[in-house]
């Protein structure tokens, strides 16, 4: 039942998430980045000295990389593009890691579209 209840609340339910608060800015975050169509915030549970998450601000369907159209393909590239000038900004485009969960196997957990910066610290691979 535990384990249901887990799989319930991983699930793709296309509801709203937190980071529609983040990108309204109902609660705060650390804004690394920002332009029209994305936003770069800090993470909450950093696992490397910096990560920072990359959320296109108009989910539109986009709550998990699986569900990708084409229509999704230019803001695909900006999010990567953004992840890059995050990297730039803090300092680390000698080395960094860029990371999307897609679904519960992959331990997503909001289900929102973003990518994942990670470095200032050297990564291991194959990761866990
Ligand atoms: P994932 O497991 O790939 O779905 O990553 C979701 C990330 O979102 C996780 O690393 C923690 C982060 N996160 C969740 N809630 C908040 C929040 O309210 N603020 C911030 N800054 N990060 C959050």
């Amino acid at each position: 039942e535990a384990a249901a209840r887990a799989a319930a609340a991983n699930a793709d339910s296309g509801a709203p998430t937190i980071f529609d608060k983040i990108i309204a800015k109902e609660i705060p975050s650390s804004i690394v980045y920002e332009d029209e169509k994305v936003l770069a915030f800090r993470d909450i549970d950093p696992q490397a000295p910096v990560h920072v998450l990359v959320i296109p601000k108009f989910r539109d369907g986009l709550t998990q990389l699986g569900k990708a159209e084409a229509r999704h393909g230019e803001i695909l590239g900006q999010l990567l593009y953004a992840a890059k000038i995050v990297a730039e900004k803090e300092g680390i485009l000698d080395g960094f890691r860029v990371v999307i969960n897609n679904g519960s196997d992959a331990c997503q957990s909001v289900y929102h579209l973003h990518l994942h910066v990670l470095g200032g610290r050297q990564m291991k691979w194959p990761p866990g």
